[in-house]
């Protein structure tokens, strides 16, 4: 039905976006030519690099429905119905994320690329290259220019160019080069380390569908369930005291004083081996603006928008790039003209807002965030939304379980903020909340917390300065 030839291009890490994208692209009767930097991950033998599990949610999932790859997503996926907050002590807590349907599964990297190419490929209009790097485009002409492996050049001509080709995009660098392109980056001080807890006994160490969390202010530690029945933990710290580890009884030694109830769980001695598999990995932060070059070429997922991954929101919010941009396909009769500028428009404000907050928890959760204040807040969350749940809805919610578009739940959460803050509603929920909150935990050892709990109270009162994005409900 359509003569042109569309491009999708991909490489590296973000290759979920991509494939997507071509099954977006080829629905819609494109020609779709993918490119691919590496070789076909579905034949390589090891697969090194980044983070091996991600958090779907609703809005990755609703793309994957677009596209009929849902149910197939979703029967390899874990749900995750709660967090399970480890305290230092080895106390676990749980804390469900919403109402008994609301969970997010917990997907395996590897597995989504490889179901989302082969889908892709059952589209006679689209082919897979593999090992393509791109070296130069072309934004006048649209021509592209690939090095493949052998050191050849291939050339192709594309009507549209759509970079899904990852935080360190090289599609990005011709937009670089023109006037009035904004572009941001930022490396947060904290490195990443993923270590794998092995399964005990053929069973699963942990509760298997949880959201494992060991909230230690500057240090963090995330685990999530993998298929196999390991979890993969996912230690965040600063460089710098990642650097100060280099044997592993020091390696023992921290963990014994941060995170003891896992040493058993790992094993000693594969956590000395784990430690130093990898060294820590970086974490960047991109913002650029516009997502567009006149009628030729569009950038979607961490091309456009690389986010921090304390909101679980990376894979979703580039998932719901390519519905938008399918949206606005409709909507222009798939007029490259219309659709790009339109795409940048509505795109950017909602990317930006979701690359601030997931900044923000960042910062939230290394400055204060130790596992009663965690739990503490969560709570505050789900009581307001229980007494109000028509007026006070958890950011991470509307975030994770609804489409609202990301900027717009920003600017409720700012209303949200200002209704707790002004009106009475603060003092009256608040008495029935602190007081619940300690009969419920800890019902025997009310006298010792409540010194603690006042110390939160005031926190928490603190944190309610009008027009400041500090805290998040
Ligand atoms: C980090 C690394 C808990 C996978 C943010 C919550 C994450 C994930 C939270 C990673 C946290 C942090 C949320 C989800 C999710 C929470 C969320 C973070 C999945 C605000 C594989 N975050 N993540 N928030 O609410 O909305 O449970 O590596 F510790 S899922 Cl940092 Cl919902």
């Amino acid at each position: 039905m359509e003569t042109e030839t569309k491009i999708t291009l991909k490489n590296q890490s973000d290759v979920v976006v991509g494939a997507l994208n071509a099954c977006f692209f080829a629905k819609r009767g494109f020609n779709v030519h993918v490119f691919e930097s590496r070789e076909d991950i579905r034949k390589a033998k090891i697969v090194k690099g980044r983070s091996i599990n991600l958090a779907l949610s609703h809005r990755g999932r609703q793309a994957l429905k677009h596209v009929g790859m849902e149910d197939k997503i979703i029967s390899k996926g874990i749900p995750m119905h709660a967090r399970m907050i480890h305290s230092l002590s080895g106390k676990q807590s749980p804390i469900p994320y919403g109402r008994k349907g609301q969970y997010i599964l917990s997907v395996d990297r590897a597995n989504l690329n490889k179901e989302l190419l082969s889908d892709a490929e059952t589209y006679p209009n689209t082919t897979l290259n593999f090992e393509h790097k791109l070296q130069d485009w072309s934004a006048d002409t649209g021509l592209m220019t690939f090095s493949r492996s052998d050191g050849s050049k291939d050339q192709i001509h594309a009507d549209l160019i759509v970079g899904c080709d990852g935080a360190f995009s090289a599609t990005r660098k011709q937009f670089l080069r023109r006037s009035r392109f904004n572009y941001s980056q930022t490396y947060i001080p904290h490195g990443y380390m993923e270590l794998t807890m092995p399964p005990v006994n053929g069973e699963f160490a942990m509760k298997p569908n949880y959201l494992h969390i060991w909230p230690r202010n500057t240090f963090m530690m995330i685990a999530l369930p993998n298929l196999d029945k390991t979890f993969t933990c996912t230690l965040f710290m600063p460089f710098e005291d990642f650097e100060k580890i280099t044997t592993g009884d020091e390696v023992i030694q921290f963990f014994q004083s941060y995170f003891p109830d896992m040493i058993p769980l790992i094993g000693v001695e594969a956590l000395k081996k784990d430690y130093f598999r990898l060294p820590a990995q970086a974490m960047v932060s991109v913002k650029c603006s516009p997502y567009h070059i006149g009628d030729k070429c569009v950038l979607m997922g961490d091309a456009a928008h690389a986010v921090v991954p304390f909101y679980g929101q990376g894979m979703n919010a580039g998932f719901e790039d390519c519905i938008v941009f399918d949206e606005l396909m409709e909507q222009f009769n798939e007029d490259f003209r219309a659709v790009l500028p339109e795409y940048t428009r509505v795109r950017v404000p909602d990317d930006h807002a979701i690359a601030d907050l997931a900044m923000y928890n960042y910062v939230e959760m290394r400055a204060h965030v130790n596992s009663k204040w965690f739990l503490f807040r969560k709570h505050v969350d789900n009581v307001l939304h229980f007494f109000l749940p028509k007026t006070i809805i958890p950011l991470y919610t509307m975030v994770t379980f609804t489409r609202i578009p990301y900027h717009h739940a920003v600017e409720r959460w700012h209303w949200q903020n200002k209704v707790i803050n002004y009106g009475l509603l603060l003092s009256a929920v608040g008495a029935v909340l602190g007081g619940s909150y300690l009969l419920t935990k800890h019902s025997q050892q009310v006298n010792k917390l409540a010194v603690p709990a006042e110390k939160m109270w005031t926190r928490l009162v603190s944190f309610r300065i009008p027009g400041m994005m500090t805290t998040q409900m």
